[in-house]
C-alpha cells in the first residue's frame, strides 16, 4: 500500500477513486499537488447510459481529477476506465475554441454574432427558396434534456421544419419502436436492481462487460442467477455466462420464437395475465407454427436440446430479466426482434415485477432524454403526432394554435441523408454527432453533404472528420462545462453540473439555441424570460406532467440530494416514495388505448447481403471498453489511447489458415461499397469461422466505409452488425 493509499484509508476516503487523485508524482514520489483538488463538483458521467454519479475535482479553475460518488445509487463510488479519465477530455488540444466560417474555401475564425447571423440568414434563405422542409437537423443522445427540449421547439416551431432526428436512430430507435408497438409507449419498464433480483438473466447482443461495465457489478452481486448470453462473438460478457449461446448472426428472432412456441404449446405461460392484460394471443400462436425446435436449431446453429433447456429455464424462473442492446437493435429485423422479446416477457408476466423486465439497455448518457423531450418521432412527453388529443394538449400548454403542431413526424435520419442526395434537403445542422465516422456506408453521406447549400456542425471538438466539411463550425461546451439533467437506462434522472467554464469562446448548446432563437425572432414566443437550463426544466416539468415520463414532482435540488430520481415522479410523489425502485406497468395497465399490451406476430428472415463468392465473410462491428464511439474524446486521452491505440480485425484461426494469414499481418477489409485499409489481424476463436469483427471507433480505419445501407423498415435503424466482406493482405498480394 502506498503512503497516499494508507492516508486515504485513515481519513476514510474511498480508496478506489481516491487513488486517482492522489497518484504519486513520478518526480517527487509523493502526493502530487497538481492533482490535488480544492473542491469537488457532483455530476453524472457523460459517456454511457449507466449514468454513474461522479465528482469532478477542481483546482485553480481547472479540472484535475475525477472520482466515483460513493453516495450515488447507480454506482456507489465505482467508475469504469472511461469515466475515471473523463476529465482529460476537457483540456484536450482538439477542443473547438472559436466559431469558424468557410471563406474562400478555408474555415476562418469569426465572432459569435456573425456566426448566429449567418446561420439564421442562410437557413432562412434556403427555406424561402426551397420550402421549410428543405432544412434538416440531426442531433444526438449526448446533450442535457433541457437542451433537447429547447432544440425541439426551436427546430419545429421556430424554423418550421419537421425534418429533425438524431444519432439515436443509429442506436435506440428500434427499442423505441418496439416498445411503442408492444406497450403503447416508449420507456424501458425495469430497474437496475432487477439484475440483482432475477433468477434468470438473458442478455441478447449486449456486451455489458465492455460497454456498460458498472452494470456488471449488479451481475456479480446476484449469486443466485443463471446468466445466459446470446452473441455470435465470445465477448467478455459471454465469458461470464453460465450458458453461452453462440447464435448465428441475426438468428435471434428464430430462437425467441422457438422458445415462445414451447411455452405456448406446453402451457408454460401465465394464462390469467395474458387473458386480462394482452391482446393477440391467437395470432401470435398461429405465427409460431414454423418455429419447431429443429427449424430453430437449423437457423441459429444451436443444439435443439440447448434451446429447449433455455426455454424451460426461462419458463420456470421466478423472475426473468432480458437485457438487450445493439446485437438486436442494429438489424433490419430489429423492431420485430424487440417485439418477440416483449412477447416472451408478456406471456410469462416477466414485466412490472422485481427482477422481471424486457429491458433495452440504452447507449449514450442521455439517449433517454432525447426520447422523452421528443419532437423527432413524437411530441414531447411521449405524445403522439397522430393523436388529436395530444396535439391539442401540447398546443394549450404552449399557448399556440393547434395548427402549429405537426401531425406526423418528419424524415428519419437516413431519409434526411437520402433527401440531401436527392437535393430535397439543402441545408443541414449537425449537433453533437460525427456521422463521417458513424453513419453506415459513409460514401452516401459524403455525397449528401457535398450536395448541400449550407452545412453547420456544432461540436465540442475541431477538427473532426465532420467539422472539417462544415461551412460553419459552432464550438460547444461539453460535459463538465454545462448544467442540466441526463436520464439513464433505468429512467433515473441525474444532475449534470458545470465544474469549469468552457474554453475560449465555446458556449453551451443551450446558450447557442437561445441566441439562434433570438436572432430568428422567436425567443419571446417560445422561450420567454429563459436564460438558464433551469428555466427549460421548469417548463419541462409542466409539459411532462401526467405523462409516463412525469417529472412534475422533481426539482434540481431533490435530484441532487437523492443522487437521481426515476420517473414517473408526479407531484406529491415524494410522499409515497418507497425504497423499492420504480417499475412501469406494475398494475398490468399499458399505455395503449385499451390498456392492454399487444402480442405481435414476427417472422425471422436472413440478414440482407448474405456472404457470397466474392465477399465470403460476415463482418460484425462494435465497441471496446477503452473507447467512446468516434474517439473525439477518448482518442485525445493518452491513457486510453495507449491501451487501445489502433483498429484491429478479429478472424478465426480456421479462416486465417485457409487464407494464409499470420497474427499481426496487415489486412484490408473490402465490401461491395468500399475498403478499410491496413488493420492489424488478431487471429482468435472469439469469432466463429466465417465471421470477422472490426471496431468502429477509428476514423482512419473506418468500418463504415464497408457497411451497408440497409435499414429497419419500422425504426429506420441501420443494419450495422452484418455485411459481406473479403479480407486481403494489405500489400496488394491476393490472399
Ligand atoms: N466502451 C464503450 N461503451 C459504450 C459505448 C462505446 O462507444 N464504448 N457506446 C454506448 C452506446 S451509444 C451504445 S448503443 C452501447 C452499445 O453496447 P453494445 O450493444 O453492447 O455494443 P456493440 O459492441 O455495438 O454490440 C454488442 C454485441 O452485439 C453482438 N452481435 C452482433 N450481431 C449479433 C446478432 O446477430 N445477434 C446477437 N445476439 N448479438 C449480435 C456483437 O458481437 C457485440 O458483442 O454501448 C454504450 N457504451
Ligand atoms: N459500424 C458501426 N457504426 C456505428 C455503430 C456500430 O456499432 N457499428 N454504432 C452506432 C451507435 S449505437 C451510435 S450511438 C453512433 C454514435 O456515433 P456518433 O454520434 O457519431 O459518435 P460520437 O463520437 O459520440 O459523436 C458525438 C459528437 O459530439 C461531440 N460532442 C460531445 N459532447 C458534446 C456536447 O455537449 N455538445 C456538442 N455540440 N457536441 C458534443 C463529440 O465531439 C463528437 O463529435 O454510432 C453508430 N455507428
Ligand atoms: S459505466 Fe458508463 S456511466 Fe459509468 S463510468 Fe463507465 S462510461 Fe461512465
Ligand atoms: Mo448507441
Amino acid at each position: 500500500m502506498s503512503f497516499a493509499q494508507w492516508l486515504c484509508r485513515r481519513i476514510g476516503l474511498d480508496i478506489r477513486s481516491a487513488e486517482y487523485s492522489y497518484a504519486p508524482d513520478p518526480v517527487l514520489g509523493f502526493v502530487s499537488a497538481r492533482k490535488h483538488a480544492e473542491r469537488w463538483v457532483n455530476t453524472t458521467c457523460g459517456y454511457c447510459s449507466v449514468g454513474c454519479g461522479m465528482q469532478v475535482g477542481v483546482r485553480n479553475d481547472r479540472v484535475v481529477s475525477v472520482r466515483g460518488n460513493p453516495l450515488h445509487p447507480v454506482n456507489l463510488g465505482k467508475l469504469c476506465p472511461k469515466g475515471l479519465a473523463e476529465h482529460y477530455a476537457i483540456e484536450a488540444e482538439s477542443r473547438a475554441h472559436y466559431p469558424l466560417l468557410r471563406k474562400d474555401g478555408k474555415l476562418t475564425r469569426i465572432g459569435w454574432e456573425e456566426a448566429v447571423d449567418t446561420l439564421v440568414e442562410r437557413f432562412r434563405a434556403v427555406q424561402r427558396k426551397h420550402g421549410p422542409e428543405s432544412l434538416g437537423v440531426i442531433s444526438t443522445g449526448q446533450l442535457v434534456t433541457e437542451e433537447f427540449y429547447t432544440l425541439g421547439k426551436l427546430v419545429q416551431l421556430g424554423f418550421g421544419t419537421r425534418n429533425y432526428d438524431g444519432n439515436t436512430t443509429l442506436c435506440m430507435s428500434t427499442a423505441v419502436s418496439g416498445y411503442k408497438r408492444s406497450f403503447g409507449s416508449d420507456g424501458p419498464p425495469g430497474a437496475y436492481e432487477d439484475i440483482e433480483r432475477a433468477d434468470v438473466i438473458l442478455l441478447i447482443g449486449a456486451n455489458m462487460a465492455e460497454n456498460h461495465p458498472i452494470l456488471c457489478t449488479r451481475l456479480e452481486a446476484n449469486k443466485a442467477k443463471t446468466l445466459i448470453v446470446a452473441d455470435p462473438r465470445v465477448t467478455k460478457t459471454a465469458m461470464l455466462a453460465d450458458i453461452y449461446l453462440p447464435v448465428k448472426p441475426r438468428s435471434d428472432l428464430a430462437l425467441i420464437n422457438a422458445i415462445l412456441r414451447i411455452l405456448l404449446d406446453e402451457d408454460l405461460y401465465d394464462k390469467e395475465f395474458v387473458a386480462a392484460h394482452t391482446t393477440g394471443l391467437d395470432e401470435l400462436r398461429a405465427s409460431l407454427a414454423p418455429y419447431t425446435l429443429d427449424y430453430a436449431a437449423q437457423v441459429t446453429g444451436l443444439d435443439p436440446a440447448l434451446i429447449r433447456k433455455v426455454a424451460l429455464l426461462y419458463a420456470n424462473a421466478r423472475a426473468a430479466f432480458i437485457g438487450w442492446t445493439m446485437g438486436v437493435n442494429h438489424s433490419t429485423k430489429g423492431t420485430e426482434t424487440v417485439n418477440a422479446i416483449n412477447n416472451l416477457a408478456l406471456v410469462t408476466r416477466n414485466i412490472g415485477r422485481a427482477g422481471a423486465a424486457p429491458f433495452s439497455i440504452t447507449g449514450q448518457c442521455n439517449a433517454m432524454g432525447t426520447r422523452e423531450a421528443g419532437f423527432t418521432s413524437g411530441i414531447p412527453g411521449y405524445r403522439k403526432f397522430e393523436s388529436e388529443l395530444d396535439r391539442a394538449q401540447i398546443a394549450r400548454l404552449w399557448n399556440l394554435p393547434v395548427e402549429r403542431i405537426p401531425k406526423e413526424r418528419g424524415l428519419a435520419y437516413p431519409d434526411i441523408i437520402e433527401a440531401a442526395v436527392a437535393g430535397r434537403i439543402r441545408a443541414l445542422w449537425i449537433i453533437g454527432t460525427n456521422p463521417l465516422v458513424s453513419f453506415p456506408n459513409v460514401d452516401v453521406l459524403r455525397h449528401a453533404l457535398g450536395n448541400l447549400d449550407f452545412l453547420v456542425v456544432q461540436d465540442g471538438f475541431h477538427p473532426t472528420p465532420t467539422t472539417e466539411l462544415a461551412d460553419l463550425v459552432l464550438p460547444a461546451a461539453i460535459w463538465g462545462e454545462k448544467e442540466g439533467t441526463y436520464t439513464n437506462s433505468e429512467r433515473r434522472v441525474s444532475k449534470v453540473n458545470a465544474a469549469v467554464a468552457p474554453p475560449a469562446e465555446a458556449r453551451s448548446d443551450f446558450a447557442i439555441f437561445l441566441s439562434v432563437s433570438e436572432r430568428l425572432g422567436v425567443k419571446d414566443e417560445l422561450f420567454p424570460d429563459w436564460s438558464t437550463t433551469s428555466d427549460a426544466f421548469r417548463e419541462w416539468r409542466i409539459v411532462s406532467a401526467g405523462r409516463l415520463c412525469d417529472y412534475s414532482g422533481m426539482s434540481y435540488e431533490a435530484i441532487e440530494s437523492s443522487g437521481g430520481i426515476q420517473w414517473p415522479y408526479p407531484q406529491g410523489a415524494a410522499k409515497w416514495e418507497a425504497p423499492e425502485p420504480r417499475r412501469l406497468y406494475a398494475d398490468g395497465v399499458f399505455s395503449t388505448d385499451d390498456g392492454r399490451a399487444r402480442l405481435l406476430p414476427t417472422a425471422w428472415a436472413p440478414f440482407p447481403e448474405q456472404p457470397n463468392r466474392e465477399f465470403p465473410l460476415i463482418l460484425n462491428t462494435g465497441r471496446t471498453v477503452e473507447h467512446w464511439h468516434t474517439r473525439t474524446k477518448t482518442g485525445a486521452i493518452s491513457i486510453l489511447q495507449r491501451m487501445s491505440p489502433r483498429a484491429w480485425l478479429e478472424m478465426n484461426p480456421v479462416d486465417a489458415r485457409r487464407l494464409g494469414f499470420k497474427p499481426h499481418d496487415h489486412v484490408d477489409v473490402v465490401s461491395a461499397r468500399g475498403r478499410v485499409n491496413r488493420v492489424e489481424l488478431r487471429i482468435t476463436e472469439i469469432v466463429a469461422p466465417g465471421q470477422v469483427f472490426l471496431p468502429f471507433h477509428f476514423a482512419e480505419s473506418n468500418a463504415n466505409q464497408v457497411t451497408q445501407s440497409a435499414f429497419d423498415p419500422i425504426s429506420r435503424e441501420p443494419n450495422f452488425k452484418q455485411c459481406a466482406v473479403r479480407v486481403e493482405r494489405s500489400n496488394g498480394t491476393p490472399a
